[in-house]
């Protein structure tokens, strides 16, 4: 039956992603309610040829709601997303609120499907690079177990949201009229720049943004004691991230097999030409669904390690794409998997 679906948090970039996507793939909306804090509440909002006026969440607001899409901040998460659930909602939420919690499962669809249906109300939808990187390593780990993984993110202007990304376009302008460029959401100007990403610094040295990564992928693969280390970027890109992965395993990996078996996976587009030194690029998947994976090698360091290069659109796979693809799997029932 057509479903009351709420988006918590609809004028920000990820929600707006979010309501195209439920659009472009038929989800079965029989009423939509965006929502949104009280200060960009009252505005009407166009979708589906419907003018919707954007309500300020409330309580009330979530009785007879069937599913709950949030990307609103992990405050915002943490005050409504239990309330939404406990009017009878199932919340899928992509903030980082819940995605540790014990009683919470942390969703990739191509990876973990049968997670989704041990929920007790709420989802977590991971963060963006996590959700890049399983899609590369899942495929992989199910022929040969991983032990190690390194990487490295070169994140775009949209993980830190719409007006982050308007103020790459500006400050770009600018440094290139010759101004110099003042950045007013981000710690730096990101004009032809690129700076360690500014999550919370942890005692270890590592940021919230790496320690995301480890702990989201391990809770995710169901790889406890998966090591892994990440240096997070964030780089004069627009809306896609890049990854490069090096990953190292008990006995080594044939590349023609880590290339097939990448090529035949859910979620994951091969994109590598050697003759042509052709391989991802942001540009490649900007308001596209897949992650494109290439240059998978050989670590000459390592004969047990390989290496590989990975794109993906933060907003789309990393966020929204990613969210209604749970809601589809609850939709489908325990029967099916993910986009397998
Ligand atoms: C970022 N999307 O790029 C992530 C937020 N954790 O910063």
């Amino acid at each position: 039956r057509p479903l009351r679906v709420a988006i918590l948090g609809a004028t920000g970039a990820v929600g707006q992603e979010l309501l195209q996507l439920l659009a472009e793939r038929h989800f079965p909306v029989g009423e939509l309610i965006p929502l949104a804090s009280p200060r960009s509440a009252g505005h009407p909002l166009d979708w589906q040829n419907q003018s919707l006026m954007i309500q300020p969440v409330s309580e009330a607001i979530f009785e007879g709601v069937d599913l709950v899409l949030a990307s609103a901040g992990g405050s915002v998460s943490r005050q409504w997303a239990p309330v939404a659930a406990a009017a009878g909602a199932v919340v899928v939420d992509n903030s980082s609120a819940f995605r540790m919690d014990p009683a919470v499962p942390l969703v990739v669809p191509e990876v973990n499907p049968e997670a989704a249906l041990t929920h007790q109300g709420i989802i977590a939808n991971p963060n963006c690079t996590t959700i890049l990187l399983t899609l590369a390593l899942a495929p992989l780990h199910a022929r040969r177990p991983i032990r190690r993984v390194v990487v490295s993110t070169y994140q775009s202007a949209s993980g830190a949201g719409a007006r982050a990304m308007e103020e790459l376009r500006q400050l770009s302008r600018t440094v290139l009229e010759g101004g110099e460029p003042v950045s007013e959401v981000l710690p730096h100007s990101l004009a032809f720049n690129l700076f360690l990403h500014n999550s919370p610094l942890q005692p270890n040295g590592y940021c919230e943004e790496e320690l995301k990564m480890l702990n989201e992928t391990r809770k995710i693969m169901g790889i406890p004691d998966l090591r892994l280390s990440a240096t997070c970027v964030r780089v004069p890109v627009l809306r896609a991230h890049s990854e490069a992965v090096n990953i190292s395993f008990d006995e080594p990996f044939p590349v023609a097999e880590a290339r097939a078996l990448l090529g035949a996976a859910p979620g994951v587009e091969l994109l590598e030409n050697f003759e042509s030194n052709r391989f991802p690029m942001p540009t490649d998947v900007t308001g596209r669904d897949p992650v494109a994976v290439g240059r998978i090698r050989q670590d000459l360091s390592d004969p047990n390690g390989l290496e590989l290069w990975l794109c993906g659109d933060q907003i789309r796979k990393g966020a929204a794409l990613n969210a209604i693809q749970i809601a589809e799997l609850l939709l489908q029932g325990p029967s099916q998997g993910g986009d397998r």
